[in-house]
């Protein structure tokens, strides 16, 4: 079956593949795009079965969130059981735990799955043997939610038994700190997962990938989530390369953990500055060149790209009135290929200013213009300005206090710095417009 020795072989982990689920705030316009956005989720996860048959995987694990809501598509539970079977065929058996959003007592299931499939119920930790080639080379423990939530801490449940090769819990949690904003389903922390002896945790649930912990050998675990298989929305945790964990085994220890790319399109935040941009052709140029760059990351991906105007320039005025966003941002999406690889443009926002010319301020006789006067005076008396920052260290928050006080040590900055700094107070006060 393979070339290398028994005891060197790698597994494939993933995890909130959120199947055939819809993409959050985006509004795809043209039908092929949304077409290709529809079946993202499904085509990640057939390129995860392709991952582990292309690397001969001994096994796969998922750690839960295969669906999305207790209403399991058809579509989806049939992809999931088709590359199921692709797995099985190859002698590769997949180990699955669900959790709350595809809860074991109120879905349904309506397909069955090969042999090679185990679905761990949610009453115990179930622990079944990987056996390849003859010998024992792993065991898979792992428990599934009853409910829709659970705030068990049910990694209190696993412990390593008796048994050669590598051993893997496979669970769906909270692990505290582990990425802010997801919901404290299962909570548990580091210490209650190195509790139970095991080699690595395979877990779901943060859509962000991250690796924990680096086992230091047998019994101390590698913990790991591989976030989710494909992006769904433009928010900063889902933007970037999504897919799968391939983990690396020799003679029963984890060796690495490599994240590989599954997904199929691609979010990204563009910002664009518009401080020197003359004309809305320039602009629109400029923010093609930045969806191209964008595209060839990708590396033969679909993007959906969000851009945001920033900086300060003649052309907030055009972009201000009425209507010009959204032209600008229809012209985007009729001058781009709807064909895969596409790049979407979801929106164009102007957080973009008018330019501030600071000769025309200090004319004013108002406020503002006294101000800049002070400003002024503390740009050319380095001194002046260095005891006022002095003054000012101990009332600034903790966080920031090394930052100030490094300004502080070098006066130097102090005349490009109080002008940034009068910039942004004469913003406030003309709520962006000079
Ligand atoms: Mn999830």
């Amino acid at each position: 079956m393979t070339g290398h020795a028994d005891d060197t072989f790698c597994f494939v982990h993933a995890a909130d593949l959120h199947l055939d689920t819809p993409f959050v705030g985006v509004h795809a316009g043209a039908p092929e795009v949304a077409a290709a956005l529809r079946e993202a989720s499904l085509d990640a996860f057939d390129s995860i079965v392709s991952l582990a048959l292309g690397r001969d995987a001994a096994f796969c694990c998922i750690a839960g969130d295969i669906y999305d809501g207790a209403r399991r598509g058809v579509r989806a539970q049939l992809r999931f059981r088709d590359g199921l079977a692709r797995l099985a065929a190859a002698g590769i058996a997949t180990f699955v735990v669900h959790r709350n959003h595809d809860p074991v007592t109120t879905g349904w299931a309506a397909v069955s799955f090969p042999d090679e499939v185990t679905i761990f119920g949610h009453d115990a930790v179930g622990v079944v043997p990987v056996v390849r080639g003859g010998v024992q080379i792993a065991t898979v423990q792992g428990i599934s939610y009853a409910t829709h939530a659970t705030t068990e801490n049910l990694a209190l449940r696993f412990a390593r038994p008796e048994g050669p090769g590598v051993h893997v819990g496979l669970l769906h949690c909270n692990v505290s700190g582990a990425g802010g904003g997801h919901e404290d389903y299962s909570p548990c922390t580091l210490d209650d997962l190195r509790r139970a002896r095991l080699d690595y945790w395979a877990l779901g649930h943060v859509h962000q990938q991250r690796v924990l912990a680096e086992g230091r050998g047998p019994g101390d675990p590698w913990v790991a989530y591989p976030g989710t298989s494909q992006a769904r929305s433009a928010r900063p945790g889902e933007r970037g390369p999504k897919g799968a964990l391939v983990v690396q085994v020799r003679a029963g220890v984890v060796t690495g953990v490599e994240p590989v790319a599954c997904d199929r399109v691609r979010f990204h935040a563009l910002e664009c500055p518009l401080d020197d941009v003359e004309a809305l052709d320039e602009l629109e140029e400029r923010l093609e060149s930045l969806a191209a760059e964008a595209l060839a990351a990708g590396d033969g991906r679909s993007v959906v790209v969000d851009a945001t105007l920033v900086g300060r320039g003649p052309l907030h005025r055009d972009l201000a009135r009425p209507g010009s966003l959204e032209d600008l941002l229809e012209h985007l999406r009729s001058g781009t290929s709807r064909r895969a690889p596409f790049c979407w443009w979801d929106r164009v926002v102007d957080r973009s200013g008018a330019p501030v010319e600071l000769a025309d301020v200090r004319a004013r006789r108002d406020f503002s213009s006294d101000l800049l006067a002070v400003a002024d005076v503390l740009a050319v008396q380095p001194d002046a300005a260095a005891s006022a920052a002095r003054g000012l260290v101990e009332s600034v928050p903790r966080a920031l206090r090394a930052q100030v006080e490094a300004i502080v040590r070098d006066p130097g900055r102090f005349p490009e710095l109080v002008e940034a700094a009068a910039r942004l107070a004469l913003d406030e006060l003309s709520g962006g417009e000079p």
